[in-house]
């Protein structure tokens, strides 16, 4: 497991994980469907390169009838496409005190695109799930070690959840063919669950008959209090509202500075739990918070804009807030470290903008 530190520097292996996989910048929130440049990434190992006139998925292991399809193949079953929020587990694990070592990411590690694929359901029915099938696991072709253990990037998934008709393989990405970075030519996108469970690109997809016990998803991916701590499986994306910044930025402190009067602050909030119901914003570091207006859901599965007519009339530092809450009633804690465990996951702490008004 990673080891946590309370030193406010980065380490260099820190500094050179946040390079390989950019998140998206906060500017970002101001668009329903995230330009593909923006999208954060995430990459445990290599990028692998994987021909796409070779390409071909197998689907095995417990079923009746094996299959092998190609990508033209997979193109010409039904095609659906639909936006979907995605954000990476790790968010926000640089903000707890002991920060866990690993992807440093604050809030950005977010995007809302629109892919296109074909839904995994039908293939699975096709190729008919024998009756001691439990789970679905799904391999990539990256392959490195972590934790000690070399092995491909894989995770499963449960029958039922396998089984969501909202489950697709995907091959498009905002209209365009998935980039190399985001699992080209095929990934799973599993909506609703952080990031991790929409394996990028898919190499194998097997019906088995015990549960998967794999590096990640039985060491890393687990919310654990303790070395000790058995865990839970981290699984879907915790209520979570953003702004973005308002205002213009000092370029190093990251300072925002508005002029005195209304300023419109706008951003998205999601939860993979059901529907954000409230958001909630506030100009006094979380103190006192007054209703943001909700927009239209982009989707089911994408997130939804708010906005807040925030009137600075007195000139002074202050400090913006956000928080969400969800159909289910989950919401957000008021500080990250509420949200602490030892892999620094689902950490939906509100967020926090220092603002300079005149
Ligand atoms: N094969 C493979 N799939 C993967 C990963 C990976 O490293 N390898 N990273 C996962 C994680 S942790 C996240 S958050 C998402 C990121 O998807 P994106 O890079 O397209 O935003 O992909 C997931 N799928
Ligand atoms: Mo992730």
């Amino acid at each position: 497991m990673a080891k946590a530190t309370t030193s406010r520097e980065f380490t260099r292996e820190e500094v050179g994980l946040a390079l390989r996989n950019p998140g998206m910048p906060l500017e970002g929130l101001r668009y329903d469907i995230t330009p593909i440049e923006m999208h954060y990434l995430l990459v445990h190992f290599d990028i692998p390169s994987v021909d796409q006139e070779t390409y071909e998925i197998t689907v095995g292991g417990r079923v009746r009838t094996p299959l092998n399809l190609s990508l033209d193949e997979l193109k010409a079953r039904p095609a659906v496409t639909m936006p979907v929020m995605m954000e990476c587990a790790g968010a926000g694990r640089a903000h707890l005190s002991p920060r866990p070592v690993s992807a440093p990411w604050r809030d950005e590690a977010i995007g809302c695109a629109e892919w296109t694929g074909t839904p995994l359901r039908p293939i699975l029915e096709e190729a008919g799930l024998l009756d001691d099938a439990v789970e679905i696991l799904f391999t990539g072709h990256d392959r490195g070690i972590d934790q000690g253990v070399e092995h491909n990037y894989e995770r499963s998934l449960s029958l039922e959840d396998a089984l969501r008709e909202e489950v697709i393989l995907a091959y498009g990405m905002n209209g365009r063919p998935l980039p190399a970075r985001h699992g080209s030519p095929l990934r799973l996108v599993v909506p609703e669950w952080y990031g991790m469970a929409s394996v990028k690109w898919l190499k194998e997809i097997k019906a088995v008959s015990e549960p998967f016990e794999g590096v990640q998803q039985a060491l890393l991916y687990q919310y654990r209090q303790s070395e000790e701590d058995p865990g839970t499986p981290v699984t879907r994306k915790r209520p979570h509202a953003l702004m973005a910044p308002p205002g213009i930025p000092d370029f190093f402190s990251r300072m925002r500075h508005v002029p005195a009067g209304r300023t419109l602050v706008e951003g998205r909030a999601w939860s993979g739990w059901g529907p954000v119901k409230r958001v909630e914003f506030s100009a006094d570091g979380g103190h006192t918070w007054a209703d943001a207006t909700l927009g239209e859901p982009v989707g089911r599965y994408a997130w939804v804009r708010w906005s807040y007519e925030w009137d600075a009339r007195e000139p002074g530092e202050y400090e913006l807030c956000a928080r969400a809450t969800d159909s289910t009633g989950r919401t957000q804690p008021i500080d990250n470290d509420e949200a602490w465990n030892q892999g620094g996951y689902g950490v939906n702490g509100v967020q926090r903008v220092a603002v300079m008004v005149g």
